[in-house]
């Protein structure tokens, strides 16, 4: 033991769902074979907590799990002092993609998501195993697509909290991080199981940055449809919104629908525009409306055109007070920047939106 070098420190040590004063202890030496042992120690009774060989592995690294669907993934992981974290630092960005856990309590962020083995397999993980890998999907696709990096094109850090209060059945961007419910099983899975969820979510996070469309009546609703809009160019392989996480139980069925709208009670046309105070004006409800003449550009130019046309109008043409006519007018001229003015591709948009009845 005469090379052993040995250090403590009285530190705060997690261990389930409690934490508890503990001394590290740590055990570093070559012979007979290198090693540098961490170990916890109960500061209370004595109690070994946790040991483990720490040999200097600390750092970014790859693990597994999966969603909510139960699906396999590769993930991002990052290693510290005997844990792993859904931290994913292989983004080149500032920050980094991140989920806590709030533990079916309210408190946000709540607590970082851990686990001891790197193997995310439990079912209680899936939810956050998708809010991570989900979120880094739709940070690709911003930066891919539409060189944006991150929500605020600055690099800032993804942070998303799954596991919100108990069968929440409804997920959020809260203005600085994604949070999610794990749904009460019946009307909804954990909503992070959702590519396109996620991706309404997150680009509710670029709409604040870019047009900051009012949240009320005609302009919030196009925040709503401007949502489910990247949530199709995230999820292109049907025209549901959340189909992945809505109603377990029924097969083929999803939130909203924008190739048919009014399957889910919502107008398609400027003569079904509800005029309600409820919804902050029928938010979630008019957008039925830009929705369907997102389907009608879509179907008629294709995703490549529509997601470039959709970008541009979003963060150069439309503001806070954009309303449907607006909208029409910003992505025409998105469409003029883009592909000229006597393109079949201004054309086709200007035809979408006269098809909703709006001018
Ligand atoms: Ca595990
Ligand atoms: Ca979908
Ligand atoms: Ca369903
Ligand atoms: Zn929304």
């Amino acid at each position: 033991m005469s090379d052993t070098v040995e250090k403590s420190k009285l530190v705060m040590f997690k261990d389930g769902d409690k934490f508890k004063l503990a001394y590290r202890v740590a055990l570093q030496f070559i012979d007979p074979y290198p090693a540098n042992w961490q170990v916890y120690v109960d500061a209370a009774n004595g109690d070994v907590l946790k040991s483990f060989n720490a040999v200097n592995n600390d750092g970014p690294t790859t693990g597994s799990g999966y969603g909510v669907l139960g699906d396999s993934k590769t993930l991002n992981t990052y290693l510290s002092a005997g844990y792993y974290y859904l931290f994913d630092t292989t983004k080149p960005m500032n920050g980094v993609i991140e989920t806590y856990t709030a533990q079916n309590g309210s408190s946000l962020p709540g607590a970082y998501s851990v686990d001891s083995n790197n193997a995310w397999t439990s079912s209680s993980q899936g939810a956050d195993v998708d809010a991570n890998y989900y979120a880094g999907k739709v940070y690709d696709y911003y930066l891919n697509t539409h060189g944006r990096n991150s929500f605020d094109n600055a690099g800032a850090s993804i942070s998303s909290t799954v596991h919100y209060s108990y069968k929440y059945n409804n997920a959020f961007w809260n203005g600085s991080q994604m949070v999610y419910g794990d749904g009460d099983g019946v009307q909804f899975r954990p909503l992070s199981g959702a590519l396109d969820v996620v991706a309404h979510e997150l680009t509710h996070a670029v709409t604040e940055r870019t047009a900051g469309l009012n949240y009320s009546y005609q302009s919030g609703a196009l925040n709503e449809s401007m949502s489910d809009v990247f949530g199709y160019f995230l999820d292109p392989n049907d025209w549901l919104m959340g189909e992945d996480v809505y109603t377990p139980g029924t097969a083929g069925d999803g939130l909203r629908s924008l190739s048919n709208p009014k399957l889910y009670g919502q107008p398609d046309n400027m003569s079904g525009y509800v005029n309600t105070s409820s919804d902050n004006g029928g938010v979630h409800t008019n957008s039925g409306i830009p929705n369907k003449a997102a389907y009608n550009t879509i179907t008629a130019i294709g995703k490549a055109k529509a997601e470039k046309i959709y970008y541009r109008a979003l963060t150069r043409y439309m503001t806070p007070t954009t309303n449907f006519s607006g909208a029409r007018a910003a992505l025409l001229s998105a469409t003029a920047d883009l592909y000229g003015s006597t393109s079949a591709e201004y054309t086709a948009v200007k035809t979408a939106w006269t098809n909703v009845g709006v001018n």
